[in-house]
This record gives C-alpha cells, structure tokens and sequence, in this order.
C-alpha cells in the first residue's frame, strides 16, 4: 500500500527538499520556485529562482506545524552571482552552519557557494567567492565520523557533460548509448568547510553483475544525489532526470561504488523529481516535491512528505510518485 503523503507547504512554491535534524529540529533547506516569461526548455532557463528560505518543522513530519524562516539567502547578496539558486543544502560544525549552494555565475557557469550563519534558519552570509574548482549543481552533505563529503552533480542544465576529470572541457560529452553514464560526484570537505579537501571523485554506479551503468540505462544516475546510512550501509539515491524516477545503490563508503537496487519513488506529475531521505525519532521519511497544485507546470513545485520502509534486508519499498489518492 502507498503511503499517506503531505504537502508540507501549500502557501508557496518549493522544491528539492534538503531536511537535517539540527538541535532535534527538522529544517527543511529548499529551492524557491518562481512563475517564469521563459520557454521550458532542456537547459532548465524555467527555474528562475532568486532566494531561498529555510523551513522547520515541529515534531513528526506528517502532522507538526511547519514554519517559514523567512529569506534565509538572496542572490542579490552574492557578489559572483548571475543567476539561478538551485538546490542546496547545509551542515552544521562546531555549532556554525555552512550553506551550499550551486549558482550560475556572471559567466552563466554553475559553482558551488558557501554561505554561513549561526543558527540554522540563518539568515546566511554568502562567502565573497565560490569553492575553487566547484562546478555543476545540486549539492547534499554527508557527516561521517567528523568528515564533512559533499556530493554534487547534473547532467543537461546541470553542465555536468561540460567538466572530465575535474575539468572543463573544449567542447561538452554527454555519453550514449552503451558507453558509461556520466557519474555524480563526492569530495571532503576542507577542515574551515569552505574548499575542497581533496579532488572530486566519480560516484561509480554498478549493475549486479559488477559493470557500470551505462548512458542507455534509464535508471542511469542525472541528478539529485542523496545518502544516508541504515544498518552501516551508505544509501546513493538521485533522480535518473528525464525517466523520472528516484533510484538508489548502495555502497560500503562514502566513496562507493554504489550497486543498483531498484526504484524509490516512481514518475511525480511534473518534470523533474528530486528528493531526500531522513530519519526522525525512529522513522524514515521521503521529502520531495511534485507539480500537482500548481496544474502541472514544472518550474512551480510544491514540496512533500510520506514514510519510507527499508525492508528486513535493507531493501526500500517503491513508493508510487502518482498517487490518486492523493
Ligand atoms: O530546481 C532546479 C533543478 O530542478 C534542480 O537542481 C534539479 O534537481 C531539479 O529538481
């Protein structure tokens, strides 16, 4: 049976849901959609978004009271900023809170900011400059035995086909057909929370005969990287972009690689599918978003809320993403 699901926040249009339990708090980190004059096209030019707010909610998920922050972050802050806030996230160190997010700088070239504040709603001040040799989008962090990892990555508006090996490339390479999907990314972070410790390295995907998901493979990795631990495995989950779904692998490390294991949350109404997993007092709980109230225009999205059931082998249960019951 389907889980009962929530709209978490039907005032306002939000999306890519990053939530962390901060002071035995949920806060709920996530893009803020806008009405746009622009043609949906393939590069993403429809999500427009300026600013985001941080939301918390009180107690359980599915029934507390949820509260908005207010403008938690404003590009017109960000003396690199072009345009464009997607999807960011937060982790706290030593009692101070560190924003990432990814922007299009004055270039039009995704990089990946860094935003403080002392308290979790912020409001955060965004550092003069983004991390060196940051590129792409849609960050999430991974807190692991004092390390901080940030994984980051998406492919077609998310230029990720525009970098190899941490580079940018001449030209773009999007893979095809049975040449090696192009993977997500995971790097420490420095010890200040504000560079890259070390190299990004490839998030490899593996197929359960040990060969890497290839570009032809619709549950091939696109965007939207999550991971959580349950039972001392590492959870990589991401939305595989234009077939819609939100897939998982899982892996021994933060590092990977990650072996396939099936579907998260089947096709919402809407483009795109985005998403995180966290645990609250016991229970898992799937935030996402889909394009249900808003008619099923894809750049105004709303964000949700339902459970979600890892099996007794760690297998997590398909949660339909169109449920008409809803
Ligand atoms: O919100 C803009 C983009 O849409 C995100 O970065 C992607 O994950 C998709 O949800």
């Amino acid at each position: 049976m389907n889980p009962e699901k929530r709209y978490l926040f039907p005032r306002d249009y939000m999306a890519d849901p990053s939530v962390h339990l901060f002071n035995g708090r949920l806060y709920i980190y996530p893009s803020h959609d806008r009405d746009c004059e622009n043609v949906e096209n393939d590069n993403g030019d429809q999500y427009v978004m300026k600013d985001m707010h941080v939301l918390s909610i009180d107690g359980n998920p599915m029934t507390g009271k949820v509260t908005d922050h207010g403008n938690a972050l404003d590009i017109a802050d960000i003396p690199w900023a072009g345009r464009q806030l997607w999807d960011c996230d937060c982790a706290e160190k030593n009692g101070k809170y560190y924003l990432y997010f990814p922007l299009k700088d004055k270039n039009d070239i995704f990089r990946i900011g860094v935003a403080t504040a002392d308290r979790p709603e912020g409001p955060f001040h965004a550092l003069p400059d983004p991390i060196r040799g940051s590129y792409s989008i849609d960050v999430c962090v991974l807190h692991e035995n004092g390390e901080y990892y940030l994984y980051f990555g998406g492919i077609w508006g998310g230029q990720l086909q525009r970098y190899a090996d941490n580079k940018a490339l001449e030209s773009p390479r999007l893979p095809e057909g049975n040449n090696v999907a192009l993977p997500s990314r995971c790097v420490r972070l420095s010890a200040d929370m504000t560079q890259f410790a070390e190299e990004p390295q490839p998030i490899v995907i593996l197929d359960e005969c040990g060969n890497p998901l290839k570009a032809d493979n619709p549950y091939r990795f696109f965007e939207a990287s999550w991971v959580h631990k349950y039972n001392s495995k590492y959870y990589f989950s991401y939305s595989t972009g234009d077939s819609h779904m939100i897939c998982y692998a899982v892996g021994d490390n933060p590092y990977g690689p990650f072996t396939f294991k099936g579907i998260i949350l089947t096709p919402v109404v809407g483009w795109t599918t985005h998403h995180c997993i966290v645990e609250y007092d016991g229970r898992w709980y799937l935030f996402h978003h889909d394009s249900v109230p808003s008619g099923g225009r894809s750049w105004l999205r709303s964000l949700k809320v339902c459970e979600l059931t890892h099996d007794s082998e760690g297998k997590i249960l398909t949660i339909s993403g169109n449920d008409s019951s809803e």
